[in-house]
């Protein structure tokens, strides 16, 4: 697909943000090991922070297309700003997905006011398996009581608002798992451990804790024990946008690797000339061509109202893996250089990663794609 003459002129004014605030300026947030607030704040003045809010609380009434477009662009400046501001959909989506006006009102707003929101799954003990969640929400008049520990979590340590998913009725599996709406100003909200990671460093991870916080029965997202089901809904759309940070990734590395083979000299000449160096850009250009579209198709489907979850996992999957993919073959391009922090391309490899892991592991996203697979193929 082509996009449309609005989106370009969308991705434009993104491009051109992140080529001028964004790029020049990350690599010096992550030596110094400080948050890019002064960015994330320009960004958020653009609307980077409410690209899934409604039009009715602010919102810019954007497509899948647009957004994810948009994420691309983001990402290829930098993916631990694009976390920060994209965590912001994944936490609303179950909102999108089950929440009341009233539901609606309160979660836009709080982002509105506080700029930032975090989505709570993930558990020590509840990765993969996403259905083994332990934190309980027990029901104690008009209220209910939450108790548990949420960890990994994306913007953690700076949400406003968290959604929630908490165990209803244990012995029911995950058919006993309900979604909630939770302030971070609750008493009994408060931040554990802070993650060191490997790459993405200008995204904060955390532990979120929920002690004895008592939250009123109109929190609740749908309906009692339907939340695992909103939750899988939830990581389908969010899923492409995963893909697209990837295809923002891979187009960063083959941008940076382009121009480094064209002006580097070997043997009397540009490396770019050498065939070796030739069909690992090729190869590049190849896969991310490819992958865009794949998360392309998998927004169209969710714009058009039909079913996307096995697309939206393989534009994860494929746009991912061509994430990792070329930023290995970068630094290789670069040979020597490229493993040095001089250079932004070690930084992209250690970024890559975490895309191949969050909102889903490529190996968890394969069994999705193969349930979809035997489905379709009778
Ligand atoms: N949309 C709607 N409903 C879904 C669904 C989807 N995409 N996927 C599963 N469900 C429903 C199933 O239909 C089933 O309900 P019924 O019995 O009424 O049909 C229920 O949910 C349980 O499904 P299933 O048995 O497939 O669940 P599993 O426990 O086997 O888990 C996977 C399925 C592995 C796909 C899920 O746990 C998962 O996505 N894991 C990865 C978690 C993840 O992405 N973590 C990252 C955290 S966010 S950074």
């Amino acid at each position: 697909m082509i996009l449309d003459e609005e989106t370009r002129d969308l991705v434009q004014l993104v491009r051109d943000f992140v080529d001028k605030e964004v790029i020049p300026t990350v690599g010096e947030y992550e030596k110094n090991d400080e948050f890019p607030w002064p960015l994330l704040e320009k960004a958020c003045q653009m609307g980077l922070n409410t690209l899934c809010t409604p039009v009715e609380y602010g919102g810019p009434g954007l497509t899948n297309v647009q957004t994810f477009a948009i994420a691309e662009e983001i990402a290829r400046g930098d993916i631990g700003v694009g976390t920060t501001l994209i965590a912001n959909c994944l936490a609303s989506y179950p909102v999108l997905i089950a929440g009341t006006p009233e539901q609606q009102k309160l979660w836009f707003e709080t982002i509105n006011e506080k700029g930032f929101a975090a989505f709570c799954l993930t558990e020590p003990n509840a990765g993969s398996d996403a259905g083994s969640v332990q934190t309980t929400a027990v029901e104690d008049g008009d209220d209910f009581i939450i108790n548990g520990t949420k960890s990994f979590i994306s913007n953690g340590p700076i949400a406003g608002i968290y959604t929630v998913l908490a165990s209803t009725k244990k012995a029911a599996g995950v058919m006993g798992l309900t979604a909630f709406i939770v302030e971070r100003d609750r008493e009994g909200v408060s931040i554990g451990k802070e993650e060191d990671k490997m790459g993405m460093r200008l995204s904060c991870t955390s532990e979120v804790i929920f002690d004895n916080v008592r939250i009123p029965k109109d929190h609740m997202l749908g309906k009692k024990n339907r939340g695992f089901k909103y939750i899988m809904e939830t990581l389908d759309h969010s899923r492409a946008g995963v893909g697209a940070f990837g295809v923002g990734i891979a187009q960063r590395v083959v941008e940076e690797a382009t121009k480094y083979a064209k002006q580097r000299r070997q043997f009397g000449q540009p490396v770019s000339n050498f065939q070796s160096v030739q069909n690992m850009l090729a190869d590049m250009e190849i896969k991310i061509q490819c992958a865009r579209q794949m998360y392309l198709h998998a927004a169209t489907l969710m714009d058009e109202g039909k079913s996307f979850t096995m697309e939206s996992a393989i534009a994860k999957t494929f746009g991912t893996d061509t994430g990792m993919e070329c930023a290995v073959n970068g630094v290789q391009v670069m040979g020597g250089y490229g493993y040095m922090k001089d250079y932004v391309m070690e930084k992209l490899m250690r970024d890559a990663k975490i895309l191949q892991i969050y909102e889903g592991t490529n190996q968890i996203q394969r069994g999705v794609i193969a349930s979809g697979v035997i489905k379709k193929y009778r």
